[in-house]
């Protein structure tokens, strides 16, 4: 089963969201600092058995994600996660209810401007104690986000909490299920007007879509569109968490939400630039443009080596020369990163 190439095993040790001054470690730092009581982790191995990465999550066996042909495996028992969901299981079990996860994560997938087959994600998840004082405590805590949104100049779309087609889970109380989807759309509105707010168009309110979706460990579910720069732009995956996955982690009584950030979409947006490829340069001319936690605009570059730009003459002393000895001449010299060669403007021998 084993897939991956030799160009996906050098980035398992890169860690770009933890490499200082890179826009993905500002983005991490930034989301970070929006939740300071939450545990922030952002080290761990990208290796995960498919039973994390999908039984524990209640993943169906015929889901076509666990193709070898979406899905890169070392060997059957052991691959590269696809989502940073794939420790929620091992972070709950190990007795954290708040916390981030930031991690790069592998797919097969083309590759073109937008796309590439490795991308990060930051996973949130809050749990609380499924009883009076839980939802006493995520009460106060809509109180005070409620308040904060009500004075930005936010305009929200909403969706329904629950609805037939985004239903509450048999085993939780419908009205727990309200106060943690609210919880958990505060939150991710809160954290988006934190992100985009400041670089929105002057007088401009911040647009945000909530859309029912669905996950298989999590219900309600929903993604978080944001329209930005004349577009929207799909940012995260969200919902309240699974009974099973809970049981899985061995948290018994509580209740909680939990949601998958992309963390390339959000910087490409929020500094320009054009490419996710970029993201894995090691060029000067890209990474000296960052500092550690500031959001600048990207001045693009040439993807082309640097060259020195001379007009020159050509003067045919001999005449026996032919254009495509001129040509062949043209490519020993400068090699495939000419594009062209014609003559732009021929005169007499003497002018
Ligand atoms: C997930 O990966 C879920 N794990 C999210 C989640 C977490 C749901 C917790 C529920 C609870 P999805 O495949 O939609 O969902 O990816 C989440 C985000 O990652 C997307 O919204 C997008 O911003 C980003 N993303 C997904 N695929 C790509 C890609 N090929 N390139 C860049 N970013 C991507
Ligand atoms: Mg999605």
């Amino acid at each position: 089963m084993t897939n991956v190439s030799p160009t996906i095993l050098s980035k398992l040790s890169v860690q770009l969201h933890t490499q200082p001054a890179h826009p993905l470690s500002t983005l991490r730092s930034l989301v970070e600092s929006h939740f300071p009581a939450y545990a922030h982790l952002s080290s761990v191995s990208p290796l995960v058995t498919p039973h994390q990465n999908f039984d524990l999550l209640s993943f169906p066996p015929d889901h076509p994600g666990r193709s070898v042909t979406d899905s890169y495996y070392i060997n059957k028992d052991l691959m590269l996660r696809t989502h940073t969901s794939a420790h929620e299981v091992d972070v709950f079990s190990r007795g954290e209810k708040t916390w981030l996860l930031t991690a790069d994560v592998y797919r097969r997938d083309e590759i073109d401007a937008s796309h590439y087959p490795v991308f990060h994600q930051t996973e949130g998840c809050r749990i609380v104690s499924a009883d009076a004082a839980g939802m006493q405590e995520i009460q106060d805590d809509n109180a005070r986000l409620e308040d904060h949104l009500r004075r930005s100049h936010i305009l929200i779309e909403d969706v329904p909490h629950l609805s037939p087609t985004n239903p509450c889970q048999p085993a939780h109380d419908p009205k727990h299920t309200e106060l943690i989807a609210k919880n958990l759309k505060l939150s991710l509105n809160s954290l988006i007007l934190r992100l985009f707010g400041g670089k929105q168009a002057e007088g401009e309110p911040l647009r945000v879509r909530w859309i029912e979706a669905t996950f298989p460990w999590t219900t309600p579910s929903f993604e978080v569109e944001v329209f930005f720069r004349g577009k929207w732009l799909e940012i995260l995956g969200c919902g309240v968490i699974h009974q099973a996955t809970l049981d899985n982690s061995n948290v018994p009584n509580k209740l909680g939400w939990a949601f998958g950030l992309g963390l390339e979409r959000i910087a490409m947006v929020l500094y320009s630039i054009p490419d996710i490829r970029l993201f894995w340069s090691q060029d000067p001319r890209f990474l000296s443009q960052f500092k550690q936690g500031e959001i600048n605009t990207f001045r693009p570059y040439s993807k082309y080596p640097t060259c020195f730009k001379d007009v020159s003459f050509w003067l045919p002393t001999d005449t026996t020369l032919h254009d495509n000895d001129f040509c062949d001449l043209v490519r020993d010299v400068a090699g495939d990163t000419v594009e062209n060669v014609k003559i732009v403007s021929q005169l007499g021998l003497w002018g």
